[in-house]
């Protein structure tokens, strides 16, 4: 299986996330991608090629322009108005409140973002851009008949939603990949998202449309971030009713619990007749991750990697979280492998 990556995720080097009340270095941090190319290169998976650059076009089929022109230039902002910190929004448009985009970069800061923890810094906007067409040239890869591509895109990107930033997430790369392939001939596309945290950017992206299926697998949003969206209730809406599905999975949830979702999750894929599969893959449903509450093992993750290669679909799988650094390399790549046993 051949990877896409570029070192110019190392851009998104922010030095603080805001986390239980206190500015600490960031979970999402560039040795994440390290460890997984190391990994890469260490099992022999394949080849490692760069990304092409597909330019703003695909970016802007998925993302609000003025969105866009926000992440750009929002670190240049912060930084003119002497901040010595990084830019963190501390207020929002909350209920009952105005839906206008204030000049202001606090104030744009609270409208963009929809969580506080992802702080911008300088080289965010290079690298978030450089995530997504590591995306779009697994896609291309996929459309030159690949069978599978991992795209180890950092930073993540499956909280980022049309207009909104947040989760360690600034362009959605699954749904720019996904809306990629749709302009090129590809008629249905699923998204399976296996990362810990519910989907809810790609989720909101797809939410009204029939032509991409979107299935997600995560910590009951009662209990986890994003806290506000990923219920069971959650199946789309006009055109796209029945297209969304939501798995959500209390704390402490075993291994077999979880593969019983996917299950389900992949007979509905499976249903659905897509001619391409992405897989949001984060691998942070680990046992040891500090900030998720699943329990799969290593193992667990080359098991499952098998059950997805079963549904014999062309598949790219794109890099979203997993915050267990030490061992992110194994799982990720277990997940690659057990594909690939089973292909
Ligand atoms: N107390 C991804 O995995 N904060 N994003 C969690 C836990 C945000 C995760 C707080 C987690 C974002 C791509
Ligand atoms: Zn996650």
């Amino acid at each position: 299986m051949e990877t896409i990556f570029t070192e110019k995720h190392e851009l998104r080097n922010a030095r603080t996330e805001l986390f239980a009340g206190e500015l600490v270095e960031p979970f999402e941090r560039p040795s994440r991608a390290q460890f997984v190319i190391d990994r890469v290169r260490e099992v022999g998976l394949g080849a490692v090629s760069v990304p092409d650059d597909y330019g703003m076009e695909p970016v802007l089929a998925v993302h609000d322009a003025a969105f866009v022109k926000f992440l750009q230039t929002a670190w240049d902002d912060w930084a003119a108005t002497g901040a010595k910190g990084e830019a963190i929004p501390t207020c929002w448009p909350a209920r009952r409140m105005s839906a206008r985009v204030p000049n202001h970069i606090d104030g744009k800061l609270g409208y963009y973002a929809l969580a506080s923890e992802t702080s911008i810094s300088p080289g965010t906007w290079e690298a978030a851009y450089a995530a997504a067409q590591t995306g779009l040239t697994g896609a291309q890869r996929i459309l030159g008949g690949a069978r599978a591509v991992f795209s180890l895109c950092r930073p993540p990107g499956h909280h980022a939603a049309q207009d909104m930033y947040g989760g360690y997430c600034f362009l959605n790369n699954a749904a720019i990949a996904a809306q990629h392939l749709r302009e090129h001939g590809v008629e249905r596309v699923a998204i399976l998202d296996v990362d810990f945290h519910h989907g809810n950017g790609t989720q909101d992206i797809f939410y009204n449309r029939a032509d991409v299926y979107f299935a997600s697998i995560h910590g009951d949003p009662m209990e986890a971030f994003p806290h506000f969206l990923g219920h069971r209730e959650e199946t789309g809406q006009g055109a796209g009713e029945g297209y969304s599905v939501n798995y959500p999975l209390p704390p402490g949830t075993p291994f077999d619990i979880w593969r019983s979702a996917l299950a389900d999750a992949l007979d509905r894929i499976s249903r659905f007749a897509p001619q391409v599969l992405i897989v949001s893959l984060g691998v942070d449903t680990f046992e040891a991750d500090p900030i998720s509450f699943f329990r799969l093992k290593s193992d667990d993750f080359t098991t499952y990697g098998a059950d997805i290669a079963a549904l014999g679909l062309p598949t790219l799988f794109m890099m979203e979280g997993g915050y267990a650094i030490k061992e992110i390399g194994e799982n990720t790549v277990n997940v690659l492998t057990g594909f690939e046993s089973r292909d």
